[in-house]
């Protein structure tokens, strides 16, 4: 039998149903690993949608999520029943708490045979994947494939963003169906951009909003990934730089400033005292006495406690969707509302204010940039900051003006590349702010490098998130995607550690130390050219040299952090 694909057979199968349907999406990739399935997809049924194939069923839904989130399409993943289906979840869960419309299909036992937990891999798969999901269903009757996608593209594209599922019994997706049976409306056009509920009077609240801006001394743009969603970018632009008004962003919706825009206060974390020694979230709220929250998602991690300061402040909150967590903020104007329409009319409505004065951050800016520069050579590795620094050089140098993409990891260090990355354009930071499973970087960097080929994409990443989701180096190296991955390797998951010594003043190593690995010799392993930095001029060669390599590469910096414990107070833990 040849291995090449020969030409699409002509059968009309709910297969071929479904990835037509999917392509009339705007669909033309499917992730996935698949299982014994294949018997009746082979994924070519409809020219233009094609199948990447990773090493797990993650990697899979993360490069969805990811793909979803630059393109603002949705987008899909697929895996076989069972532990297929199980391995998906974590990418699935990652859409949810991410906000990306991905629709995430699984194969599921014979219709005839769905004994959940006795026959061989069948689990209740609609079960697991409802509760993180906002639509799930299981094939019943093959015709209806191409109502279940528009049900689930439906779903997935309604604020707040997220997963939706398909369940699809092996027998029925290979079934036949008859002429005429499958005769359905052609697909609705893709709505703009997401569909978001609307308060009857909103634009009062326009008014509101323009008097408390008009009054505030200090007020601050808190902002999240639903502006930028929302389409609302250059509009916040307009109105920021006309009212003088500084903007800080959750780690998701960095880039909607440019990096170097005097207005642009940056992405805030609960970790930034403590890795910089400065009291940072003070000097960033303290003196604001109005924050208007755009588009702001508790799931994003930027916490109300950060803004309040333990002071009763003025808030206002323009979202697409109603509250979710008015335990934890409950705003003085509560603005249900397109997020681009209210800030144009927010425009208007202030055209006759005078630009405000925006408190001034200098000392912070100066930390940061004193950090950034830190040229000591440590004994014991480099220090992730020396790092971030050297990559954004690199980027800088690299770049387009207004590209690029730097993505992150899970780990302690994706807290500085919260602080610390370029970003200068909406995701052009990216890391996964909800969900945070480690293993993220890696499948989120080559999404970004398929959304944006001709843009430059680094990946950072620590040792035990990247070797835990390591195999899909092989999947890189297949796609020959351009990518420049760093590896900053301490042998341990030193976030991990660095709670440990937050709750009990010391450390166990059991619980967070590994046995070295060699980055390099596993990357050279799977097809991917590989070296190791140990200095800031060793790196900064490295990432040249991969930038402009037009394949995969990959650097292992050996590094070391120094924890400031008695920083880390915003912490909860
Ligand atoms: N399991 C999953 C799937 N995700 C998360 N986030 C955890 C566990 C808990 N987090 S962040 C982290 C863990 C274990 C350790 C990261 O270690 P690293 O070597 O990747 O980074 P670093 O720099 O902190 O050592
Ligand atoms: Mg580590």
């Amino acid at each position: 039998m040849s291995r090449v694909s020969s030409a699409p057979s002509e059968q009309n199968t709910a297969a071929r149903l479904l990835l037509e349907r999917l392509h009339a999406h705007g669909v033309n990739t499917v992730f996935g690993v698949v299982g014994r399935e294949a018997a009746a997809i082979l994924f070519d049924e409809v020219e233009g949608l094609d199948f990447v194939l990773t090493r797990h069923e993650f990697t899979a839904g993360v490069m969805a999520d990811v793909l979803a989130r630059i393109t603002g399409r949705p987008q899909a993943c697929f895996a076989t029943l069972g532990p297929g289906m199980t391995n998906l979840s974590t990418g699935v869960a990652t859409s949810m708490l991410d906000r990306s419309a991905v629709v995430a299909l699984a194969a599921q036992s014979e219709s005839y045979d769905i004994f959940p937990n006795d026959t061989h891999q069948c689990l209740d798969s609609v079960s697991i994947m409802r509760p993180m999901t906002k639509y799930a269903a299981e094939l019943q009757r093959p015709a209806e494939i191409t109502d279940l996608v528009d049900s689930a593209v439906t779903a997935s594209l309604t604020e707040p963003v997220g997963p939706s599922f398909i369940s699809l019994p092996v027998d029925l997706l290979g079934a036949g169906v008859p002429e005429g049976a499958a005769e359905v409306p052609a697909a609705p056009p893709l709505p703009a951009k997401p569909l978001a509920t609307v308060d009857a009077d909103w634009q009062q609240k326009v008014t509101v909003t323009a008097e408390l801006l008009a009054a505030a001394e200090h007020p601050v743009l808190v902002v999240g990934a639903a502006a930028i969603r929302s389409g609302a970018v250059e509009a916040l632009r307009a109105l920021v730089e006309r009212l003088n008004i500084p903007v800080i962003t959750t780690y998701i919706a960095k880039g909607v400033l440019p990096q170097d825009h005097p207005l642009g206060y940056g992405a805030v974390t609960g970790y930034m005292d403590g890795i910089l020694g400065f009291p940072a979230l003070e000097t960033l709220f303290g003196p604001a006495d109005l924050v208007v929250t755009l588009g702001y998602d508790y799931s994003e991690d930027l916490r109300p406690p950060m803004w309040t300061r333990g002071v009763d402040k003025r808030t206002v909150r323009i979202a697409p969707t109603a509250n979710p967590v008015p335990r934890v903020y409950r705003p003085d104007v509560d603005v249900v509302a397109d997020v681009l329409a209210f800030t144009e009319a927010l425009d208007a409505a202030t055209a006759g204010l005078e630009p405000k004065t925006p408190h001034d951050i200098t000392p912070l800016r100066e930390r940061i940039a004193e950090f950034l520069a830190d040229a000591e050579e440590y004994a014991d590795g480099m220090r992730v900051h020396q790092v971030m620094d050297c990559m954004n050089s690199v980027m800088a140098a690299t770049a387009r003006e207004g590209e690029g993409t730097i993505v992150s990891d899970i780990g302690f260090f994706r807290h500085y590349g919260v602080l610390f990355a370029r970003a200068d354009q909406p995701y052009g930071f990216l890391t996964s702010a909800g969900c945070s499973s480690f293993g993220y970087g890696l499948p989120a960097a080559m999404a970004a490098q398929l959304a944006r080929p001709e843009e430059p994409v680094f990946l950072i990443a620590g040792d035990g998130g990247f070797h835990s989701n390591s195999a899909d180096l092989e999947t890189m190296a297949r796609l020959n995607l351009p990518i420049v991955t760093v590896v900053v390797n301490n042998d341990t998951n030193g976030l991990i550690e660095l709670y440990q010594n937050l709750g009990h003043r010391r450390s166990h190593d059991p619980a967070v130390r590994f046995s070295s690995v060699d980055f390099v010799q596993l990357a050279q392993a799977n097809g991917v050219e590989a070296v190791r930095a140990g200095d800031r001029a060793e790196l900064i060669s490295a990432l040249e040299k991969g930038a402009g390599l037009g394949r995969p590469f990959l650097i292992e910096v050996p590094i070391a952090y120094d924890f400031q414990p008695g920083g880390f107070g915003a912490l909860e833990i």
